[in-house]
């Protein structure tokens, strides 16, 4: 019996062992995506918080798995069958169904608590935008003006707006603040960077709506893309759009290239990038070709055919 159970022992010594060691053989990479837990990486100052959260929910959910499971093995070890007697049956232990109540309640109020932290701290207007950006939403398109600069032709605010051939790109400045504004001219829509980690309801009549307004503040240059979140009819998957972070300067580069092409120009979005040395063209999605042309294919069943 003694030797039987020191043998149970070496052999999980050993399985820990090798545990150790395979995981120990794991990438920085790998450790990085183990401590998100999943989580992705964003890609502005905003999201790091989101993704703050993520990971301290995540390690407070393991500490109660360890728990649970812990408990678990204990009783499963400690009050294993060992003869047909039937043990102590106990019943109303008091004190511990005051502490499986109380402790879920308060592990909910701390999560609460720090959800709430954390959503203030992405919805945050104070600190002063460096620029902003309007946003119209309407199907199935997106329109980005830039209030900071205007077409000396019109004085109207420069912007660029998608077409059926080329995908609505918006440019932010990597490291400032940017102030969305975002509006819709028929339905809802919603404004989505999957890589922001962040997406706001697009309502028609803005004014009425006391958040149509976030900022974000982007940290890493690149192209993402952008959707709209919100089913908003036939061509809403199509609904697509880039964002492009740029360096402030190559930003400050882009609105005069707009102001200097103007309103008029339908190139200016393709002209104004190249002329930062941008990619003219969206390069994280594309036009969706509808194929609507195309004849049914004749090779069908033809029982299918009818
Ligand atoms: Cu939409």
């Amino acid at each position: 019996m003694g030797r039987g159970r020191s043998g149970r022992v070496t052999r999980l010594a050993a399985g820990s062992v090798f545990l150790m060691l395979t995981l120990g053989a794991c990438s920085t990479e790998d450790w990085n995506k183990a401590f998100g837990f999943g989580w992705p990486a964003g890609i502005t100052e905003q999201s790091r918080s989101v993704r703050e959260l993520w990971t301290w929910s995540a390690v407070a959910a393991l500490v109660v798995g360890a728990l649970v499971w812990a408990l678990i093995f204990w009783a499963c070890i400690v009050y294993r069958r060992r003869n047909s007697e039937l043990p102590r049956q106990t019943k109303y232990n008091l004190p511990i169904e005051a502490i499986y109540t109380v402790a879920p309640f308060l592990i909910v109020v701390v999560l609460f608590y720090y959800t709430a932290v954390t959503q203030n701290i992405v919805t945050d207007l104070k600190p002063p935008p460096d620029t902003t950006v309007s946003v119209t939403a309407f199907k199935w398109n997106w329109q980005f003006s830039y209030p900071d600069r205007q077409d000396p032709r019109t004085d109207e605010a420069v912007y660029t707006v998608g077409s059926t051939t080329e995908i609505p790109i918006v440019v932010v400045p990597q490291g400032q603040n940017v102030r969305f504004q975002v509006s819709s001219n028929d339905v809802i829509h919603a404004f989505w960077v999957p890589d922001t980690l962040f997406k706001r309801d697009v309502f028609p009549a803005p004014t009425k709506n006391q958040n149509n307004q976030f900022q974000l503040k982007p940290e890493v240059l690149g192209s993402y893309r952008g959707r709209c979140a919100e089913f908003c009819g036939t061509y809403h998957s199509q609904m697509n759009f880039e964002m492009r972070v740029v360096s402030p300067s190559d930003y400050q580069r882009y609105l005069n290239a707009l102001a200097s092409f103007g309103n008029e120009d339908s190139d200016r979005q393709a002209k104004a990038l190249t002329a930062i040395g941008q990619a003219p063209q969206a390069t994280t999605t594309h036009p969706f070709d509808t194929e609507r042309e195309r004849r049914a294919p004749s090779e069908r069943p033809a029982e299918a055919q009818d």
